[in-house]
This record gives structure tokens, C-alpha cells and sequence, in this order.
């Protein structure tokens, strides 16, 4: 990846307009990715269409992506997406959508567009809610979770959407978050090269939003870092080497009421002991050691530990989980097209 000056990716890529988006959130970061794979692959904008529904995430490619662009109804983007990409097959089709628009109202349009393996690379801004309307439960929600509509923590599980849509029929599905810029933008490159549905989940940051989610109860100014923080704590990579070097200490209290305990408890295994956030856990301890097994029967007699979580537990799966090859629907139809043109039956 070539990084280049920032104002050139603003100067050419960016509809200069007064932000709309709330400080700190992971939209400009995802539009940042995408404008930098697009350069990287010297796409021309003139050949780019975005299509978008309805919501925060919506507004990603319209108005701030300079470039044609279709803001269309919520749900939709996947639908209006497929009928520009049958009439212009030269474009280069990206819909932008959020988890409530693709996954929620437009969730059977996600899986049908995967199904056909339309030629469309489907950037899916998973914020865990409904942003724009107040914080809603969306389908993505996380199990437990604080939302305006579910203030007593969410009775649902939410949907794994990788595995969704991978076994919906897309030929190229990856996750990944914002802290994850630059395999995010390769991920974006190999999408846009893709001949095929590519779907890339993005755990976005939404401070407004998550503070609530997560019960983070500092700063707003410190929660799009902390949220941050909390994406690279909370997964893992597919296929890099994991460390198993560490372990977390769920707290009955707040951790900083327990960490006392906890560090006089584990003072012979000299640990390294930290609070961080988890998406899973909330704020908890962090122990650093090599000695992992004893500290774990040693903290098994503290009273102030709820449970002890070993290092991919509750963690969330980042990566390429799908890349491969299938017939294109578009492609296929104009051959149907051409055939019925010439009066020909049969595959
Ligand atoms: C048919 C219809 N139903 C409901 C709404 C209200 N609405 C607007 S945005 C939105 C949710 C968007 O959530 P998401 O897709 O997750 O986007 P985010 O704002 O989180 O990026 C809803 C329910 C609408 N605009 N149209
Ligand atoms: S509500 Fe959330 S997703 Fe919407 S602009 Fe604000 S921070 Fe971003
Ligand atoms: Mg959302």
C-alpha cells in the first residue's frame, strides 16, 4: 500500500462539506480506507457507483465521497445496486450500508444478492446498533447489550454475519474493524477485484452510541480511543500466531475496587496487571504472565473475581473467510440475454 500525503486523498476523493458525523466516529475512517484502496488500484472515480440506504453509515459514500453516488430508501441499497450493476456492468458497484440497513430491514436482500453472487462489494458498517435513530437493538447486537430500546441488557443473540454470508454464496467475505486500518483497505482492495459478491463487516466505533453499550463511564472525548483499545483487546486474527501469555480477571465489583486484591493475591508470580475494556466482559483485568495455570488455580479462592477468562474467550474472529470463485450473476444473465437474442436454448 502507497500512503500518500493526506490532503491528496482529501483534495481528490472528498466532497469538501461540513461533517455531519458525531466526533470521533469510525465512518470517516472507513471512508479513508475506502478512497485508498481505490487509488491504490487506480480505479478512476468516473467508473466507481456507492449505493447506499438509510442511516449514518449511509452517508459514508453521500454526500462525502466525491463520486456518483445513490442514496436510495432503507434496506434498499443492495436491491437499487443490483439493477445499476445489470445496466452498466463496467461499473465498479460498492454499497455502503449499516447493520440495521443490511443486516436488519435489508437483511433478506443481503443474503439473495450472496446467493447471486452479484458482482457488488458490500462494505457493511456493523456499529451494533441503530446510530442515526437513537441507539436502538439492531441484529447485531451483542447478547447483554445496553441500547435505548433494550435498557436491561438485549435478550437476543446477535448474528454471526460473516458466516451468514458465507454460507449465503458470496464469493469474498472478510471482518474486520476500524482499528484495523490497513488490512481493512487491503480487504477493500481484494473486495473491488473480486468477480463476485465481496462482503466486508467493519466493528465500527460509534462514541455516541457505544458509551451506553459498553457502560463506558469516563470522557466522551476519551471513548472513541477507548472503543478503539477495546476492538484490538476484544479479537483475534485468522491464522497469526496467538499469544497465551495472559489471562483476564472478570471482577464481582469494579475493577478498580478489585485490583488491590487481585494484585496482592498474585504477588509471587510478579504478573503485569492492567484494566482494559472487552466487548465481552466490560472493564475488567488483564494479567500478564507466563505462569498462567497457577495463576488461574490462585485466583480461583478470591472471593472479588467473578470468573477467570482465558485469552480468546468472547473474543471476536477478524479476517478473509471466504475467497473463491463461482459463476457471476450478471455475467450469466447477459449471456441468457445474448442467447434469447439469437433464438438459442439450453446453458
Ligand atoms: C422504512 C424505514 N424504516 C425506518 C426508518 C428509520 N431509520 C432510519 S436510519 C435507521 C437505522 C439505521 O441503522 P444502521 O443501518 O445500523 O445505521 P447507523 O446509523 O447505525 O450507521 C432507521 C430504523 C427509515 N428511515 N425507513
Ligand atoms: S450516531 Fe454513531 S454512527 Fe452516527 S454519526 Fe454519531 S458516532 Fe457515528
Ligand atoms: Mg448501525
Amino acid at each position: 500500500m502507497t500512503v500518500k500525503n493526506l490532503r491528496y486523498y482529501r483534495e481528490k476523493f472528498v466532497r469538501h462539506l461540513p461533517t455531519r458525523f458525531c466526533p470521533g466516529c469510525g465512518n470517516g475512517v472507513i471512508l479513508n480506507a475506502f478512497v485508498r484502496a481505490l487509488d491504490d488500484l487506480s480505479i478512476p472515480q468516473e467508473r466507481v457507483l456507492c449505493v447506499s440506504g438509510i442511516g449514518c453509515s449511509a452517508w459514508i459514500p453521500n454526500p462525502y465521497f466525491s463520486g456518483d453516488s445513490l442514496h436510495t430508501t432503507h434496506g434498499r441499497a443492495l436491491a437499487f445496486a443490483t439493477g445499476a450493476k445489470v445496466y452498466n456492468r463496467n461499473l465498479k458497484t460498492v454499497v455502503f450500508t449499516g447493520d440495521g440497513d443490511g443486516a436488519g430491514i435489508g437483511g433478506n436482500h443481503l443474503i439473495h444478492a450472496a446467493r447471486r453472487n452479484v458482482e457488488i462489494t458490500t462494505i457493511l458498517v456493523n456499529n451494533m446498533n441503530y446510530g442515526m435513530t437513537g441507539g436502538q437493538t439492531a441484529p447485531t447486537t451483542l447478547y447483554g447489550g445496553l441500547t435505548t430500546t433494550t435498557p436491561y441488557g438485549n435478550p437476543e443473540n446477535p448474528f454471526n454475519l460473516t458466516s451468514l454470508v458465507a454460507s449465503a454464496g458470496a464469493t469474498y467475505v472478510a471482518r474486520w474493524s476500524t482499528y484495523h486500518v490497513i488490512e481493512l483497505t487491503k480487504s477493500i482492495k481484494e473486495a473491488l477485484q473480486n468477480e463476485g459478491f465481496s462482503f466486508i463487516e467493519v466493528l465500527s466505533q460509534c462514541p455516541t452510541q457505544q458509551r451506553r453499550m459498553f457502560g463506558l463511564s469516563g470522557t466522551s472525548s476519551e471513548a472513541p480511543q477507548r472503543i478503539l483499545e477495546m476492538f484490538l483487546e476484544s479479537t483475534y486474527i485468522r491464522g497469526q500466531p496467538l499469544k497465551n501469555n495472559y489471562l483476564y480477571a472478570i471482577p464481582k465489583k469494579t475493577p478498580e475496587a478489585v485490583f488491590k486484591s487481585v494484585e496482592t493475591k498474585l504477588s509471587g508470580f510478579h504478573p503485569k496487571l492492567k484494566i482494559v475494556d472487552h466487548m465481552a466482559f466490560g472493564r475488567i483485568i488483564k494479567i500478564n504472565t507466563e505462569r498462567v495455570e497457577e495463576v488461574k488455580r490462585s485466583l480461583k479462592d478470591l472471593d472479588d473475581v467473578e470468573k477467570v477468562a482465558d485469552p480468546l474467550e468472547g473474543k471476536i474472529e477478524l479476517g478473509v473467510f471466504v475467497k473463491c470463485e463461482r459463476p457471476e450473476f450478471v455475467k450469466t444473465l447477459h449471456n441468457i440475454i445474448e442467447r434469447v437474442g439469437e433464438n438459442r436454448y439450453g446453458v
